[in-house]
């Protein structure tokens, strides 16, 4: 009987520490061995000319998820992880939410059901507080996180999410108490009211309307905000979504102070600018409804200073914040209620699938970043953060086998038809990348090779985690 299940062999191992000619066993889904030669296998890969990396974790995305009156979510979990998948990634984190007035252990059972059985890779589940009643921190919020819901998020804004400063401390001061982790959408609510309010005033209903609603100033004093908070309850906390170089100015004078505070951000502020909303030379006055996602796009200083802060390790993370709609669709962003005010346009892009070679083509193959801190910042950190290490997000023995395979010269046209999510576009139409993940491997079985999906749903599970008070980055 050969020692491993799968042998990869003649590849370059890259993790956020090391790059190095191996080749890896697996058995019983996991890694058994990563050494100069490893014993006979069941099944051989060929990896010459190929980088093996952990497999993606996107810590950050929206499936499935309730989204007002009238508007659908384009992804189930079944679409949403077959993407992942073809795009390389082999773990995703989404949110279940809690519409105020409801039991957040109930909301976050429903959800998990929605779930099992339908995934194609693992999913851990972040929570949505909205609603910290005296129930939800006494009792259920305390209760999941010891249940392996380690980690949830806040909202600075949105009528239906928004949390007041005294409610931030509260939940913050739970999230101490218990060890979980917190996320934190930095925007501030009456800021933007008052700012929309006054663009409709003036007609200023279009989509550009909505970058013009959420200036940087609106996310700068948010993001302080949050961690002002943060320090006087002595929690760390992960400010998610940084678009702009003014918060990433906050986050990095708080991390100077010695302060805790971690950051994600997003291909879109890399890669997209507030311009796109302006949907210039399409067909539809609207059609900058595509890009509307919050925080908003910004300009080129923004994303050359988010690049920097890549650089210098301001941010932690990369994540897509998929957030997937259709376009065309009356339940997406051309509702109805959209063509009035950018307001009712929902927020969010489909990204699950193009964030790693987004990543990787403006920021390894432009040398902007090493391949080991694309790993840090696509896979190893969001492991880390979220309490999924080291069962995740490296490559060893004992690691999860799933790793992704690059082709680190293949050039590739992003465009919608090759795509596996559940939207009608996506907004980087048309983008060239140099720098493709060629086969997806996940718990040691081939689950997207070429863009090919061989995997079914149901084969992802639905992990719970543990609190690791003395974990990386504890
Ligand atoms: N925040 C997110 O994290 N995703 C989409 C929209 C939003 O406001
Ligand atoms: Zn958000
Ligand atoms: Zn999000």
């Amino acid at each position: 009987m050969p020692e491993f299940d799968l042998a990869i062999r003649g590849g370059t191992v890259v993790t956020a520490a090391d790059t190095f000619p191996a080749e890896i066993g697996i058995r019983d889904g996991r890694i058994a061995a990563v050494a100069s030669r490893v014993g006979d296998a069941a099944r051989t890969i060929d990896a010459g000319g190929l980088l093996v990396l952990p497999g993606g974790i996107d810590s950050h995305v929206h499936i499935d998820q309730p989204s007002g009156p009238g508007i659908v979510m384009a992804d189930d979990f079944a679409s949403a992880t077959r993407a992942a998948a073809a795009g390389g990634n082999t773990c995703v984190m989404p949110f279940a939410l809690q519409p105020r007035g409801e039991s957040l252990r109930e909301v976050a059972a429903a959800y998990r059901a929605k779930a099992e059985g339908r995934c194609h890779i693992d999913v851990a589940i972040h929570l949505i507080v909205s609603d910290p009643t005296p129930a939800v921190l006494g009792q259920e919020l305390p209760a999941l996180i010891t249940a392996g819901y380690t980690s949830f998020k806040v909202f600075m804004t949105y009528d239906d999410l928004v949390l007041n400063d005294r409610q931030i401390l509260e939940v913050f001061e739970v999230a101490r108490r218990e060890g979980a982790r917190v996320m934190v959408h930095a925007e501030g609510y009456d800021t933007i009211r008052y700012l929309s309010e006054r663009l409709e005033r003036s007609g200023q209903t279009g989509p550009y309307g909505h970058a013009l609603s959420r200036p940087q100033p609106v996310e700068r004093e948010a993001a302080h905000r949050a961690i002002t908070h943060a320090e006087l309850v002595d929690l760390p906390i992960v400010i998610v979504h940084v678009s702009g170089e003014e918060a990433m100015e906050q986050i990095a004078w708080a991390q100077g102070r010695g302060l805790k505070i971690h950051a994600e951000t997003c291909p879109q502020y890399l890669t997209l600018t507030a311009e796109d909303m302006k949907g210039l030379g399409a067909e539809d006055p609207i059609a900058g409804a595509k890009y509307v996602c919050s925080p908003p796009p910004r300009d080129a200083a923004s994303q050359a200073a988010i690049w920097s802060g890549l650089q210098r390790g301001v941010f932690d993370l990369v994540s897509s914040d998929h957030c997937p709609f259709r376009y065309d669709d009356p339940q997406g962003k051309l509702n109805p209620k959209g063509r009035t005010s950018f307001r009712w346009i929902p927020n969010g892009l489909p990204g699950i699938e193009t964030r790693l070679p987004l990543l990787f083509s403006e920021g390894v193959s432009k040398g902007r970043i090493s391949l080991n801190r694309f790993v840090a910042l696509t896979a190893t950190n969001h492991a880390k953060l979220y309490g999924l290490y080291p069962r995740k997000g490296s490559i060893g023995p004992g690691f999860d086998a799933d790793l992704t395979l690059w082709d680190p010269k293949r050039r590739e046209t992003i465009t919608q038809k090759n795509l596996h999510h559940g939207s009608d576009y996506t907004p980087w139409e048309g983008f060239a990348v140099t720098g493709w993940p060629v086969m997806t491997i996940a718990g040691g079985q081939v689950i997207a090779e070429e863009g090919r999906i061989l995997s079914e749903p149901g084969r992802g599970r639905v992990l719970d985690r543990t609190i690791d008070r003395a974990g990386p980055f504890a």
